[in-house]
């Protein structure tokens, strides 16, 4: 799409319940009537239904249901997080773009955002299931002054962003499986990868990828997942509004990273508590090295590390497992 008729298309969007002038569209975007008129046409042709009254202007009154960059922009209130965004209709998987753009030099707070995932992964190269319209597929890529050390403490603090805005827009009460699941009544609703770029203990880049069934039906998931996932409609029996929930995330995401930076991860770690599923309780840690404990979960440490007791009362120090509970 010209970098025009996106323009003309967010301040539409902007504009939703009212018209806008013509003239405010030329004045703000520097660019003549006959333009505007042009990509009004194309837009139209494009599935927008816009009405035009002579001296009052044009009025969106229906977008395509199918998800657009423009919308996202359109009311979205961070400051950086998800300002810049590359859409695809359909991806092998945003994560791969996201490092590919990292690599290029993309700025701080870029979000890689898809309709659809053809390859989507999740953690050792498991399959994530993206099908399309469906879903937030979305990787944000981040240029943090931090160490290595800090980097899984971002998949607690995006965890605690993702829980707070499905609260926001769905009314949703989800918890936290650690490290990296968000579920609804023991299924899973949205998984987070967080990858790496780094340079020896340099970290160039965190790419933090985002995976919400927002409104896939029971009936169309796959069956190797049936069983085990959720989303939002099946949970709230409603169509739910991936631009709502984007938008959210972002504004969400991004206040809480603020104050990590400002105060650490002190202070996001009671707020992770508070979701938590399974502090005090005996769960099964399968390490990636493919050792099995088994303990209680006494909770996490400053750093984001799962705390683990055995029965004989040794505290193990847990990086990264899957989790039975
Ligand atoms: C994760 O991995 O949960 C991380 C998923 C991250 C997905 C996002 S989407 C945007 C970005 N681009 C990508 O390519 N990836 C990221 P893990 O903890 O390894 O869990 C993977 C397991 O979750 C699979 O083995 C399945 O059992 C299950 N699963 C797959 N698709 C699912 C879905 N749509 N909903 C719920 N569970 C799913």
């Amino acid at each position: 799409m010209s970098q025009t008729k996106e323009e003309i298309l967010k301040l539409l969007f902007q504009h939703k319940e009212t018209f806008i002038s013509g003239q405010a569209i030329c004045e703000q975007l520097g660019c003549s009537r006959t333009a505007v008129w042009k990509h009004i046409t194309e837009l139209r042709k494009e599935g927008y239904t816009i009405e035009s009254v002579q001296k009052r202007g044009y009025k969106l009154l229906e977008a395509p249901k199918r998800l657009t960059k423009e919308e996202v922009l359109a009311n979205l209130n961070s400051r950086y997080f998800g300002k810049v965004i590359d859409f695809h209709e359909v991806v092998p998987s945003t994560q791969k773009i996201a490092h590919h753009l990292a690599e290029d030099g993309a700025t701080h707070g870029t979000l890689v955002l898809a309709d659809e995932q053809a390859g989507g992964r999740g953690r050792l190269g498991r399959v994530w299931h993206s099908p399309k319209g469906t879903g937030i597929w979305m990787s944000l890529i981040l240029k943090p002054d931090l160490t290595i050390n800090r980097i899984p403490q971002l998949t607690l603090l995006a965890a605690v962003a993702i829980v707070r805005s499905i609260k926001k827009v769905s009314d949703v009460d989800c918890s936290i499986k650690w490290p990296n699941d968000i579920l609804f009544e023991g299924k899973k609703l949205v998984g987070i990868l967080t990858e790496l770029q780094s340079e020896m203990e340099n970290v160039r880049a965190v790419i933090i990828g985002m995976g919400i069934n927002v409104n896939i039906e029971w009936a169309d998931m796959p069956a190797e997942i049936r069983d085990i996932a959720t989303s939002l409609k099946i949970i709230t029996g409603k169509t739910q509004s991936r631009v709502m929930l984007i938008q959210t995330i972002m504004t969400e995401l991004e206040k809480l990273y603020d104050l990590y930076l400002n105060e650490g991860f002190e202070v996001i770690k009671p707020m992770w508590e508070t979701y938590a599923l399974s502090i005090g309780k005996v769960i099964r840690a399968r390490t990636m090295q493919g050792e099995v404990l088994q303990g209680v979960a006494k909770g996490i440490n400053n750093d984001g590390v799962l705390l683990l007791e055995d029965d004989q009362g040794v505290v193990h120090h847990i990086y990264s497992a899957d989790i039975e509970i």
